[in-house]
């Protein structure tokens, strides 16, 4: 297919050991996933953050394939005809016997193609399909499912559609099919079942059943081992799902997860040692000015301030300027993502705080979306409270600002008794009144339609963290994502976490965890598990995580009760730091961001990709076998850790107001921190070859 061009990898990656001498001319790659141009849930920000590096390394021979969905296809993609005659013959042809294929840009960076499959079009081969699949492999999906019945729909229509653009070509493609999470799996193993030329990867975002497992109350890293599969999968009524999941994954040519700890979790429930991980990267953007972050922070803190202004409007009584913002948001698996552990800690935070005569406020956002009925009254007021009294000390100040100009004018200072009026106290006075309230600030944000039962809020209740003045601990909980155009917390979820300090994600199960990941690259410290796929990721490459501000919690080889210890310790000397030390730790974060960038952790779905062909086209493709590199560590940093205890900012005689706003680039330490880590120019497979031989006939 005289598509593209072929590419050396070094010219994307800037990498002396990726010469890489294979001609991708006739290679074309097909991505396959539920989420593109679909946001459900994770796998969407792998695909939408991949593209622009994805789409540089393969340029037209590069196609992203999902479900069609009317509304997401009018706000995210730009329909066009397909420039390939080949591509364009083969949907022409599926359209003509009934199909609906539509084919677009996607308007994301690197704006990728997309070939997107209408599955209600042909909803009507169900059962038909369904009987194949039956007869080819005795899965039998039942008719209620109606997940299960989608991912029949689109299996089938991806490989009719791989087949048939393959019989399209003229000049024969080698075809690569990536295949992401068991809802596209159906898809890869009926074309391994129709011997289709198509070198497959399946790569799998979390399994089946360990997302179920989890999220009852199973110890489930001790029992790994022991889980009757088969069965757990039918008392949980998924059989049918994790007998998709599993064909695909043991038919697959290459088999990659997102993390090692997935890897494993895949071995025992899947049965089928993955060949790779393929970490989750992010798409980095750098800043031209180096401490743009520190300002953004600023800024975005200020407005997360003013929030916190109108909710405990009344309730004033601590410092915002000594007050800081932790966060945990996600999906609501209360236990899974650690939603449970974390209040505990905040509990014997606040403990701690108030014991200790702490200065410091500690305001806890949790993001977590639940059903609601909109926000609350009270909720709604305290902003407008809060804006009332804005509006209030403006008009005094007005007036004030006019009879001194006046005085002035005639030369005269002014006669301070007289700047305000008896109308000026009355009207100051009536907001003050506004202001009474005769309950705590309140936690919840939202009318909960499940209230009595939600677990964050029976926690809440159970620990007594009601928002009191004693407490040095506050907590909102937020059931609903972020957005600019909320009436009560107008910001995006990007511009929410920049302004916190610290982001807390204590969870149990996260094959991988975006959030911690994203907070990385904007600066903020957070706080992971070793159960995390990032966490454990960056225990392996950086030297000391947690003077980077990565904070690692053990809930692998811990009780719940010590690791939730070791989290109240983190949180406690987290509130300890300095606000120096903070930024300090801030710059320090932002550093790691390379880490995490595709330029980097894209070389690990090449190297996928280059296995798969040499498995798949054996006779054209060779690879030399992947020789392990020794692990890349981001050094200590060259400064002293920002731990309150140990840095020398912090010694009793330093003040704090000293301290302030005194800018950090200068600092010596950190740029000797600066010099010593480089990019990650090691990390990745290393030698990734393959090597194109003469092909056959
Ligand atoms: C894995 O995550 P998943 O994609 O399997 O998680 P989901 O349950 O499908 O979805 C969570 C996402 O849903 C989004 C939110 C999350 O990205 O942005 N979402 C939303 O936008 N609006 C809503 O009202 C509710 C949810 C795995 F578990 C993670 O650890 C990995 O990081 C991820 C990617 O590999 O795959
Ligand atoms: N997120 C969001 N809006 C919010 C809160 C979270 O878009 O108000 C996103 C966040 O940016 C992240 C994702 O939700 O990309 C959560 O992904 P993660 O990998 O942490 O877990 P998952 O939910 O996929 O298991
Ligand atoms: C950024 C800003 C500083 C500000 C600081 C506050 O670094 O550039 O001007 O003083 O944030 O940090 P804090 O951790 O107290 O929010």
């Amino acid at each position: 297919m005289p598509l593209a061009r072929s590419l050396s990898v070094t010219s994307l990656t800037g990498l002396e050991d990726w010469e890489d001498e294979v001609d991708l001319e006739n290679v074309v790659l097909f991505e396959v996933a539920w989420e593109v141009a679909n946001k459900v849930g994770g796998i969407y920000t792998v695909i939408q953050t991949k593209a622009k590096i994805t789409s540089d390394e393969w340029g037209e021979n590069y196609f992203l394939i999902g479900p069609y969905m009317e509304q997401n296809v009018r706000t995210q993609v730009e329909l066009i005809d397909p420039p390939n005659p080949a591509m364009r013959r083969t949907i022409e042809s599926m359209n003509s016997k009934g199909c609906k294929v539509y084919f677009g840009r996607w308007l994301i960076e690197g704006g990728p193609y997309v070939v997107l499959l209408d599955i209600t079009a042909t909803a009507w081969s169900l059962d038909r399909w369904k009987t194949e699949l039956w007869d080819s492999c005795t899965i039998g999906v039942p008719w209620y499912d109606r997940e299960a019945n989608d991912a029949v729909l689109f299996g089938f229509l991806t490989a009719w559609f791989l087949g048939e653009f393959t019989a399209q070509c003229e000049e024969k493609p080698f075809i690569i099919g990536h295949f992401h999470e068991w809802l596209s799996g159906v898809g890869l193993f009926l074309c391994r079942i129709r011997k289709l030329p198509v070198a497959t990867i399946f790569t799998t975002h979390a399994t089946l059943l360990g997302r179920y497992l989890c999220a009852g109350s199973v110890d489930f890293y001790n029992n790994l081992q022991t889980f009757n599969v088969d069965k757990e999968a039918g008392d949980r009524q998924i059989y049918h799902r994790y007998c998709m999941e599993r064909a695909a994954i043991h038919c697959t040519h290459v088999f990659t997860t997102v993390s090692q700890i997935t890897a494993v979790e895949a071995e025992h429930l899947l049965k089928r040692k993955p060949d790779l991980v393929t970490p989750n990267g992010l798409n980095v953007k750098k800043f031209s000015a180096m401490h743009e972050f520190q300002n953004l922070h600023a800024q975005s803190k200020a407005r997360i301030q003013e929030f916190v202004r109108g909710h405990f409007y009344g309730h004033l009584d601590f410092n915002l300027d000594k007050t800081l913002f932790f966060f945990i948001a996600g999906r609501y698996e209360f236990s899974n993502k650690g939603a449970d552990i974390f209040l505990e800690a905040l509990a014997r935070l606040n403990y701690l705080l108030r014991v200790n005569g702490s200065e410091s406020t500690v305001v806890a956002f949790f993001i977590m979306p639940a059903r609601t009925n909109n926000f609350n009254v009270e909720t709604l007021k305290g902003q407008a409270v809060r804006k009332q009294l804005w509006d209030t000390a403006n008009a005094v100040k007005e007036k004030f600002g006019k009879k001194l100009y006046e005085s002035l004018l005639v030369g005269n200072l002014p006669d301070m008794n007289k700047m305000l009026d008896k109308e000026d106290f009355t009207m100051m006075k009536r907001a003050i009144f506004a202001t009474q309230r005769h309950s705590f600030p309140p936690i919840c944000t939202h009318n909960m339609l499940d209230d009595s039962t939600d677990p964050i809020l029976n926690t809440i209740r159970r620990i007594g963290l009601f928002n009191s003045s004693a407490d040095r601990v506050k907590v909102i909980f937020h059931p609903e994502f972020l957005s600019s155009t909320s009436p009560l917390l107008p910001v995006d979820y990007e511009e929410f976490v920049r302004g916190c300090h610290l982001g807390v994600f204590p969870s149990y199960y996260e094959p991988w965890g975006y959030t911690p990941a994203e907070c990385t690259v904007m600066g903020i410290p957070s706080i992971s598990t070793n159960l995390s796929g990032f966490g454990c990721f960056m225990e392996e490459h950086i030297a000391d995580p947690s003077a980077y501000g990565i904070y690692i919690l053990d809930r692998r080889f811990r009780s719940l009760d010590d690791s939730c210890t070791q989290l109240t310790s983190f949180l406690y000397s987290f509130c300890q730091q300095s606000r120096r030390q903070r930024i300090i730790q801030r710059n320090r974060t932002e550093r790691l961001s390379d880490l995490l960038d595709w330029k980097y952790l894209g070389r690990y779905y090449m190297y996928a990709r280059r296995m798969a062909l040499a498995k798949a086209f054996p006779d054209n493709f060779t690879y030399e076998p992947h020789e392990p590199t020794a692990g890349f560590r981001y050094p200590r940093p060259a400064s002293v850790p920002p731990s309150p205890s140990i840095s020398r900012h912090s010694s009793p005689h330093h003040s704090e107001t000293e301290e302030d706003d005194e800018r950090y680039d200068e600092d010596e330490e950190a740029e000797k921190d600066r010099q010593n880590i480089k990019p990650p120019a090691t990390m990745g497979p290393k030698w990734v070859l393959v090597q194109k031989k003469k092909k056959k006939g």
